[in-house]
């Protein structure tokens, strides 16, 4: 009763100020309150659970607010500005809706953009080098996965992309198929007992059976860049900041925008998703970032330059670009493009990360 009451006073006095501030404004222009908009925002980013601040350019006499769909009912007012919880399960573009009616009783409605970027700063994950092994030098790796105990690899480049089964212990290619010429491979999952390989820029994938034959191809309508997979879904990026999900067929079941404390995380390549969150390689550096993909916050970052061998290390081309884990051995093995070394680390659990199950359908 008290909150309540405290909101009527606000209200009251806020609508008063309102029409005050409106009788000054009437003398020294008009405003077309029909192509300007009321509801405004001073910036357009904050992290999740920031207050939100909305301002009016001119007085209102009642207003809604819906965030994301939702209307909000505990807001805070002051002047002429109202604040609200950015509250959100997830990072990303949010759609933020103010309509109501002025002083001047002409309606408003007016739809607003919001980025919300983590409020989390990500934690310096710590990994100790267990063993190497060799690695062909002639791979362009796009994709790394075990499946069954057994590493598949997919590579990429016109003319020399292929789907490869390799011995772990000497590199030495066990199976192997091309794609065609035109195509460039790139990343690689086995999920449900299919091989999935994406190609670069054709939209064009390929689904195997497990002794390498074709089952069929699947369309999709962005780059393909990495791939993996959880117990519901097929993940995927696009060198963007975005994940996105798919069934078995290939149709599209959502997405996640991913993000750490500075904004945006773009050129997320090869992937491997354990335990609720995914471990993604970043385009031309060395690091890998831990994303909790029920967020897309990022909440682990780890630098692998201690790892990447001299002779490969140049941006643009020979750069880290594969995540393969080891359950059974809770060990990652870690490669690049044409490196001679495949790496098997362990990383230390942050104490804040816990197992997650999760869900995405
Ligand atoms: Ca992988």
């Amino acid at each position: 009763m008290y909150t309540r009451c405290i909101r009527f006073f606000l209200i009251t006095g806020i609508m008063t100020f309102f029409s005050c501030n409106q009788e000054r404004k009437s003398d020294s222009h008009t405003t077309d309150s029909g192509k300007n908009p009321v509801a405004t925002l001073p910036k357009s980013s904050y992290a999740t659970g920031d207050s939100i601040t909305v301002a009016f350019t001119q007085p209102v006499r009642h207003f809604e607010i819906l965030w994301n769909g939702l209307k909000i009912s505990d807001y805070r007012i002051s002047a002429e500005k109202v604040g609200f919880k950015a509250v959100s399960p997830t990072t990303g573009w949010k759609q933020l809706v103010v309509n109501g009616t002025t002083n001047a009783n002409e309606p408003f409605a007016d739809t607003l953009s919001v980025t919300l970027i983590s409020d989390i700063v990500p934690t310096e994950i710590s990994y100790t080098l267990l063993a190497s092994y060799p690695h062909q030098k002639s791979s362009f790796t796009e994709g790394l996965e075990f499946h069954n105990h057994e590493l598949y690899e997919s590579t990429g480049e016109n003319g020399k992309s292929q789907l490869l089964k390799v011995d772990l212990q000497t590199g030495a290619i066990l199976k192997s198929v091309p794609i065609a010429e035109q195509y460039f491979g790139e990343g690689m999952t086995v999920f449900r007992n299919k091989i999935y390989q994406l190609t670069w820029q054709s939209g064009i994938g390929f689904r195997y059976h497990p002794d390498f034959t074709l089952d069929k191809t699947f369309s999709y309508y962005t780059q393909g860049w990495g791939m993996t997979h959880n117990d519901t879904c097929i993940i995927m990026g696009d060198g963007s900041n975005r994940l996105f999900f798919f069934d078995a067929e290939f149709e599209k079941t959502g997405e996640v925008e991913v993000y750490d404390n500075q904004g945006p995380v773009l050129k997320i390549n090869e992937l491997e998703y354990v335990d609720g969150y995914v471990y993604a390689n970043i385009w031309e550096t060395n690091q890998i970032v831990q994303i909790d993909l029920q967020t897309g916050k990022v909440t682990g970052k780890m630098d692998m330059k201690k790892i990447v061998p001299a002779e490969v290390d140049r941006p643009g081309s020979s750069v880290l670009n594969g995540i393969a884990y080891q359950p059974s051995e809770n060990a990652f093995y870690i490669t690049g493009k044409n490196w001679p070394s495949l790496f098997k680390i362990r990383i230390a659990t942050p104490k804040n990360m816990s197992k997650k199950n999760v869900v995405r359908m």
